[in-house]
């Protein structure tokens, strides 16, 4: 089944107005109140569309969560069966302290086409090579270089590698410096840095490293449609992890999960700017307006763009 088109500007509305909402609070130093803005738009928006949703990747569990929680019904029920992933707020950090790159992102599939992700970490790596055997999630790091090099027909110095700047990855990072790739290292924001992979004017030819397992699906979800690569691995590491993914019907703990495996079917995906960031500009204001710009993919019509869109403040 393929999602309808029209679901596409609906979607680009809902995280245009989450962007919106969160905006106001761009530079506050309250991460808190910036996501809650969000998250309360967005879940007010997606309760008014045509659809039959369940949240599959949210804010957490419903213990933890009142909103948006992992397995929240959600839409008026007058539509198709829908998974939700949403990140509300994706980058509180840059939107509480004014740095660019804070987005608010939503994908969807039919039911049942979106991993049920848990609240933990993920293992990832995504380029744009498609071919198997070139580049994997097990492979040595040196191997993954110099066969990305091979196939790219670059040298290895030629190569940029995203990664989170966490201490977590030294190792990783010790490793590409030895190889004398680029680094392009992020302080969050790991949906943009998986998706710095997608076009050449990005400059980044492999994103890898441990980050959120949700963003790992979001990301998964648009590098999807742009018929990129991607593996990633859950990181159970405490009993609560593994109970909740016992929970979820998560038998074998340590599995590589293919892009496909993680999306399968027809997808949309959106993330709107809240600040400004390599993949979308912020929300601008002019005279009474603001305008936002989002950054949409649908699988299925082999849609890439950037929506520009006109939100009336009165609108929120
Ligand atoms: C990433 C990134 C997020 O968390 O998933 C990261 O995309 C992973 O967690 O923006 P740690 O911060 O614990 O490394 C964020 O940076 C914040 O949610």
């Amino acid at each position: 089944m393929t999602i309808h088109k029209k679901f596409i500007n609906q979607l680009a509305n809902v995280t245009s107005k989450a962007a919106l909402a969160s905006y106001y609070l761009i530079g506050k130093k309250d991460k808190i109140s910036a996501d809650k803005a969000a998250v309360d738009s967005m879940r007010n928006e997606l309760n008014q569309l045509d659809i039959n949703g369940k949240i599959v990747i949210g804010e957490g569990e419903l213990d933890e969560a009142p909103m948006l929680y992992i397995g929240e019904k959600i839409g008026n029920r007058n539509g198709p069966e829908i998974d939700i992933a949403v990140d509300p707020l994706e980058g509180t950090n840059f939107a509480a302290n004014n740095l660019p790159g804070a987005l608010s992102v939503i994908a969807i599939a039919k039911k049942n086409d979106l991993f049920n992700a848990p609240e933990t970490y993920m293992q990832k790596i995504a380029t744009r090579v498609t071919d198997s055997d070139v580049v994997d999630l097990d492979f040595p790091i040196r191997k993954n270089i110099f066969n990305l090099a091979e196939y790219l027909n670059k040298k290895p110095e030629n190569l940029t590698a995203c990664i989170l700047d966490r201490p977590r990855h030294k190792e990783i990072i010790n490793e590409l410096k030895s190889l004398k790739v680029n680094l392009h290292l992020i302080s969050d924001g790991d949906i943009s840095g998986a998706l710095m992979v997608t076009e050449d004017k990005y400059k980044v030819d492999i994103f890898l490293g441990i980050g959120g397992g949700p963003e790992g699906v979001l990301a998964a979800t648009a590098l999807d449609a742009y018929n990129c690569n991607f593996q990633g691995r859950f990181l159970f590491v405490t009993d609560k992890d593994k109970n909740r993914a016992n929970k979820m019907g998560i038998r074998n703990l340590t599995k590589k999960y293919e892009l496909n495996e993680i999306v399968s079917g027809d997808s949309i995906f959106c993330a709107t700017g809240i600040t400004s960031g390599d993949l979308v500009s912020g929300i601008k204001v002019e005279k009474d307006n603001f305008i936002s710009e989002t950054l949409v993919t649908h699988k299925s019509s082999g849609l890439k763009k950037k929506l520009i869109k006109i939100i009336n403040d009165w609108f929120i």
